[in-house]
C-alpha cells in the first residue's frame, strides 16, 4: 500500500489578537489532519491558544456547521429559515436592490457594517473598495472597539499606530499591564514574554485576571473608571520625588503647567480615596514607573468608559512627564499598526475611489437601522453585530424590519445571519492566501490555504469583485486580483522575497534591533512635541487639558458590570464549537463573594439583571478576581444560544465615551435580583 504523503503547511492566525501565532497545517495526501501551532514561531512556540486549538480543530473545519451555499430567506424576518440559490441568483438579487441606491451620489441608504472577524489585509480591508466606490454609509468600526483610545493618543503624540517594539523589553526595569488582560487576550504573551522578563510588572486592572494574579509583582485594583485619577496620584508620587524629567518636558512637552495644579493636589491619600488603590501602592508604583526605564501596555478595555478618552490622555501625561520614551526600554503601546511595515492601507483602500462616505457610530446602529430614511439596505460582513453590537434588543427590533433589506457575509450561520435577506458563504483563512501584520510585534506572516472551501463559500474579496461585476461598477480597482494584491503590498515592506518565500518562512523578522517607538521624538503633532495642552482637544469640546477624573462608586444596590474578553472566545466567534461552549460554562455574572454576601445571593443562584435598556437572566458564580460593587459577564455568547434569547449588550445602551463617540460598554450599571422558582 502506498505510504500517505504528509506534508506541514505553515500559515498564520488572523484573529484580532495580539499574539498572531504561526501556525502549521498537518496534512495527509493533501487533507487537512490537525492544526497546530508553529514550533518555528517565536510568539506560538508550538502551541495554539486553548480556544483555536478547539475550534480550528472543530466547527472551522466542518462543512456541515459553516454556510457553504448563498441562501435566500424563505421564513419571517430573524427566523432563520433560507433556500439555497446560485451565487448568479443572490449577487443579481443584491444588485437590483442596490440599483436605485447607486450611480453618482452616494448610497447615503445602504449601510454596512464590518469588522474584525479576520485581519487578514486582503480579506479584511478589499471589501471597503466596494462600498467606497458606491458611497455608502459605514458603521465606524473602532466605535465598537477602540476607537476613544485612538483619538486621544492622536490628539496627545499624533499618532496611536506607532507602540512600544515587544522586543524592547529586555531594557525595561519596570512593565504596567493598564487596562489589558493578556491571560486573555495575548495569551503567548502572558505565558513567555511576560514571565520571561526580568522586568517588575505591574498589573492595574479592577480585575484581579491571571496576569495579576499570576505574573505581576504588584496589582493595583481601581474601581473602572478611575484610570485618570490613578494617573494623577502616579504623577504626584513623581513630582515629589523629584522623578519628573525636566529636560524631557521642556524640550518635547506642552501643557505642564495647565496639569501642576491637578497633580499637586493628587496626593496619595487622596487618590486612595478616589479610586480605591491604597496609598502606599501608589507611591511604591509611581516611584518605579517614573524611575524607569517604564514600558505601559495600554490596554483597550480601559477606554470602553465614558471618560475613557480622557483617561488615556491622563496616561500620556504619566508617560511624558516622566520622559519614557524615546529611549531603550521605555515606551507605551496600543498597538503597532502595519505602517511601521511600510505598509500604507491606502494601498488596499484607495482614498480616490471614495465617492463621500459617511459614517455613523456603532453606538447608533441600532437607532440607524431603525429608521427608514437612513437605511433602507444593510450588509453585515466580518463581523456580528447582533452579538457584539449595544442596544441588543433595539437591534433586534430594527433588523426585524421587513423593509430593510439586509445581506449577511459570515463562514457561519450567526444571530445576525438569521436576519439577512441574503447570505452570502465567506471561505475562511484557512482556504485562500493572505497577508497578516501583527498589530504587536513588528514582523510580517503569511496565510496560506491549506484547504479548499467548503461547498461554494468564496473569500470575502472575491465576493465584493463578483458583486462590483453584478451592480455594473467598472472601476479597474473593484476587480484587482489577490495575486497583484499581495505582490504590491510586499512590496511596500522591507521583506524582499515573493509571497511564496514569505509563506515558506510563515513569519518574518523585519528589523534585526528591537525599534525605537519615537526615536527622534519628533510627533506628528501641530506642535511637534507632546500634546498634553491640545487645540485639537478643544475643538472637539474636550477640556484642554487631561483631568484627574474618577467615576463615583455606583449608587446602593447598583451593580457595575465589566464584560470583558473570555479565555475561550474570540469577541462572540467559537461559541458554536462544542468544545468551546463545554468550557465555558452557563451564562454566569462574577461576583466577590463579600458583595454576594451583602445581596443574600450564594453561588449558582439565578439572578436577573436589569437596567433601561434590558433584562438578563444568568447565574450567580462566586469569585474572588471581582472586587465589590463589581459583576463580570464575559462578553461573546451568541443569543440564540442562551435561553434569555440574548447576552450582556442587551444591558448596554448604547452610552458613548467622551471621545470619538466609542462604546462605554464598561459603564454598564444593572440592578440585580434573584429569580424565585415561581417567576
Ligand atoms: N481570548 C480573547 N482574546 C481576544 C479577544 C477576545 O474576545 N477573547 N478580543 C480581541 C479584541 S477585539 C480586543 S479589542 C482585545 C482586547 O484586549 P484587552 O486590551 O486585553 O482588553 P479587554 O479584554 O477588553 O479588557 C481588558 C481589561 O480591561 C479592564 N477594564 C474594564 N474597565 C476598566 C477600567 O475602568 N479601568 C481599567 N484599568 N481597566 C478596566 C477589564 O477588567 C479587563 O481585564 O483582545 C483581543 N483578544
Ligand atoms: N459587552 C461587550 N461587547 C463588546 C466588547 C466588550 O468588551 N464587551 N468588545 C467589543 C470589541 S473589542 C469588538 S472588536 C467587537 C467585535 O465584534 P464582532 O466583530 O462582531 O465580533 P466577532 O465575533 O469577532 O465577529 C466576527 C465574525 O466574523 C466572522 N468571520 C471570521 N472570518 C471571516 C471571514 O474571513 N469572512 C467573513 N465574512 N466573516 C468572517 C466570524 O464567523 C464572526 O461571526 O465586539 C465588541 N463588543
Ligand atoms: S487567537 Fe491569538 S492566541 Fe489564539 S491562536 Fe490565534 S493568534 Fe494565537
Ligand atoms: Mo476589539
Amino acid at each position: 500500500m502506498a505510504e500517505a504523503i504528509r506534508e506541514r503547511l505553515k500559515t498564520t492566525c488572523p484573529r484580532d489578537c495580539y499574539d498572531a501565532c504561526g501556525m502549521v497545517a498537518v496534512r495527509d495526501n493533501g487533507v487537512v489532519r490537525k492544526i497546530l501551532g508553529d514550533p518555528e514561531h517565536h510568539v506560538a512556540r508550538g502551541a495554539l491558544c486553548g480556544k483555536c486549538a478547539i475550534a480550528y480543530n472543530g466547527v472551522w473545519r466542518d462543512a456541515a456547521a459553516r454556510l457553504t451555499r448563498p441562501m435566500r430567506r424563505s421564513g419571517p424576518k430573524g427566523s432563520g429559515k433560507f433556500t439555497p440559490i446560485s451565487w448568479d441568483e443572490a449577487l443579481a438579487e443584491i444588485a437590483g436592490k442596490l440599483a436605485p441606491h447607486i450611480g453618482g451620489r452616494p448610497a447615503r441608504q445602504v449601510v454596512h457594517a464590518h469588522y474584525t472577524g479576520t485581519v487578514g489585509l486582503i480579506a479584511g480591508w478589499y471589501p471597503l473598495r466596494f462600498f467606497q466606490a458606491i458611497g455608502a454609509t459605514e458603521v465606524d468600526p473602532d466605535t465598537v472597539c477602540n476607537k476613544a483610545g485612538h483619538v486621544a493618543l492622536e490628539m496627545t503624540f499624533g499618532d496611536s499606530l506607532e507602540g512600544f517594539d515587544p522586543e524592547s523589553v529586555k531594557d525595561a526595569k519596570t512593565i504596567l499591564v493598564w487596562g489589558a488582560n493578556p491571560s486573555h487576550t495575548a495569551p503567548h504573551m502572558h505565558k513567555n514574554w511576560l514571565r520571561e522578563t526580568d522586568a517588575t510588572i505591574v498589573a492595574i486592572d479592577p480585575v484581579a485576571h491571571g496576569t495579576a494574579r499570576e505574573r505581576a509583582a504588584l496589582h493595583l485594583q481601581p474601581r473602572p473608571g478611575t484610570d485618570a485619577a490613578l494617573a494623577f496620584g502616579l504623577m504626584h508620587v513623581a513630582l515629589n520625588k523629584g522623578l519628573l524629567d525636566e529636560d524631557f518636558i521642556a524640550a518635547h512637552v506642552r501643557g505642564f503647567e495647565a496639569l501642576l495644579p491637578d497633580i499637586e493636589a493628587a496626593d496619595p491619600e487622596t487618590t486612595s480615596a478616589r479610586t480605591g488603590v491604597p496609598a502606599d501602592l501608589i507611591v511604591k508604583v509611581g516611584t518605579a514607573y517614573a524611575e524607569g526605564p517604564s514600558l505601559l501596555w495600554m490596554g483597550q478595555g480601559m477606554q470602553r468608559t465614558a471618560r475613557g478618552g480622557n483617561a488615556f490622555r491622563a496616561l500620556s501625561a504619566l508617560v511624558a512627564l516622566t520622559g519614557n520614551l524615546g529611549k531603550p526600554g521605555a515606551g507605551f503601546c496600543y498597538m503597532n499598526g502595519p505602517g511601521s511595515r511600510g505598509i500604507d492601507m491606502d494601498l488596499l483602500t484607495p482614498p480616490a475611489l471614495d465617492i463621500g462616505c459617511k459614517s455613523v457610530s456603532h453606538m447608533d446602529l441600532a437607532a440607524t437601522l431603525a429608521d427608514p430614511s437612513m437605511a433602507q439596505i444593510f450588509f453585515a460582513w466580518n463581523c456580528n453585530p447582533l452579538a457584539s453590537s449595544p442596544d441588543q434588543a433595539r437591534l433586534r427590533g430594527a433588523m426585524a424590519r421587513e423593509d430593510l433589506f439586509t445581506v449577511v457575509c459570515d463562514i457561519f450561520p450567526t444571530d445576525t445571519a438569521d436576519f439577512a435577506d441574503i447570505i452570502l458563504p465567506a471561505a475562511s483563512f484557512l482556504e485562500f492566501d493572505d497577508i497578516v501584520a501583527p498589530y504587536f510585534h513588528h514582523t510580517l506572516s503569511a496565510q496560506v490555504a491549506v484547504m479548499e472551501a467548503p461547498g461554494e463559500a468564496l473569500p470575502n474579496q472575491e465576493i465584493f469583485r463578483r458583486l462590483a461585476s453584478a451592480a455594473g461598477l467598472s472601476d479597474p480597482q473593484l476587480f484587482e486580483p489577490d495575486v497583484t494584491l499581495l505582490e504590491r503590498i510586499l512590496a511596500m515592506t522591507p521583506f524582499d522575497g515573493d509571497f511564496a518565500s514569505l509563506a515558506q518562512a510563515g513569519t518574518v523578522q523585519l528589523f534585526s534591533e528591537p525599534r525605537r517607538q519615537f526615536e527622534d521624538l519628533v510627533f506628528p503633532t501641530p506642535s511637534g512635541k507632546i500634546e498634553l495642552y491640545s487645540e485639537a482637544a478643544i475643538e472637539a469640546g474636550l477640556p484642554a487639558v487631561p483631568e484627574p477624573h474618577a467615576d463615583v462608586p455606583s449608587d446602593q444596590g447598583m451593580l457595575r458590570i465589566l464584560s470583558p474578553a473570555s479565555a475561550w472566545q474570540m469577541n462572540a466567534s467559537y461559541a458554536n464549537d462544542p468544545g468551546v461552549v463545554a468550557k465555558i460554562g452557563p451564562n454566569s455574572v462574577l461576583l466577590h463573594p463579600d458583595e454576594a454576601a451583602r445581596r443574600g445571593l450564594s453561588d449558582g443562584d439565578p439572578v436577573v439583571l436589569a437596567n433601561s435598556a434590558g433584562e438578563l437572566a444568568l447565574r450567580v458564580s462566586l469569585s474572588d478576581i471581582a472586587q465589590p460593587g463589581v459583576g463580570i459577564v464575559y462578553k461573546g455568547r451568541w443569543p440564540r444560544q442562551e435561553a434569555s434569547g440574548a447576552n450582556v449588550n442587551v444591558l448596554h445602551a448604547g452610552r458613548k465615551s467622551d471621545i470619538a463617540e466609542a462604546t462605554a460598554v464598561h459603564n454598564i450599571e444593572v440592578s440585580i435580583r434573584r429569580v424565585d422558582a415561581a417567576e
